[in-house]
């Protein structure tokens, strides 16, 4: 175990692999942010290895609190994005943790032919212990779209989300964070690795090749603008 905490060395792992980026973005939501979380930038055997361990460590560390089961049946991860997250996360939950787990995710398009599934991978069933995965959540539109598909499939009980980033943005019709909507609608807890302040702050003290912090005053300034008028 290090001494660096989780948000630190996650923080550390996003910036360099490229995976947070300043800038101009247009969200889903429509919202214009001076910041974008990119889990596509995770694309080769050890950044995405590295990805499925933080994820692993972070449930590992629910299930020691309490917040999670120690008997999740399935990792489920929403196609296409999710689906490297899910075996990721599953194969170092296994790995690292000693837990056997599955996982789980969903076709786009409907198959009339061979198995015929809509879900590949374990399949679910009546009671199963289901925990989803997915990159980030701005809005929570993701998550929504996803749970009715899962409660067709069968009457899995989802045990909670666990997210790469928390954005920490409120609701287009409240002020309450998309992550607390979420957790008030479905009644599973949803749980980052990081969220958008903890990694404003721990990326002052991340340093890039040339010496200088990767979140410069004036990133942090356009962050904390920005946090300001949408931050829950
Ligand atoms: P919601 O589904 O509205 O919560 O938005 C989250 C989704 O938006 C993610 O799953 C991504 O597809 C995309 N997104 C990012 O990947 N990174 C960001 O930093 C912000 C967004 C976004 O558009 O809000």
């Amino acid at each position: 175990m290090t001494d660096e905490s989780l948000d630190l060395r996650f923080t550390r792992f996003l910036l360099e692999s490229q995976a947070l980026k300043f800038g101009d973005f247009t969200l889903k939501s429509g919202r214009k942010s001076p910041y974008f979380i990119n889990a596509g930038a995770f694309n080769d055997g050890g950044k995405i290895a590295r990805l499925g361990e933080f994820y692993a460590e972070k449930i590992a560390a629910e299930i020691e609190a309490g917040s999670l089961p120690g008997d999740i049946d399935t990792v489920f991860g929403p196609a296409y994005k999710g689906i490297p997250l899910a075996v990721s996360t599953a194969i170092a939950l296994t790995g690292g943790h000693g837990m056997q787990v599955g996982y789980t995710f969903d076709r786009k398009e409907k198959k009339d032919h061979g198995d015929g599934g809509m879900m590949v991978g374990t399949q679910l069933a009546d009671g199963m212990k289901v925990l989803l995965v997915d990159d980030v959540m701005t809005a929570g539109t993701a998550v929504r779209e996803v749970v009715p598909k899962l409660k067709a499939e069968a009457d899995v009980q989802i045990v909670g989300l666990v997210l790469s980033v928390d954005r920490m943005e409120k609701t287009k019709d409240s002020d309450l964070s998309a992550v607390k909507a979420v957790e008030a609608e479905f009644g599973f807890p949803v749980m980052a690795i990081a969220n958008v302040r903890e990694i404003f702050e721990a990326g002052r003290s991340i340093m890039t090749a040339d010496g200088t912090p990767y979140v410069t005053d004036e990133i942090a300034a356009a962050a904390d603008a920005y946090l300001a008028q949408y931050g829950a």
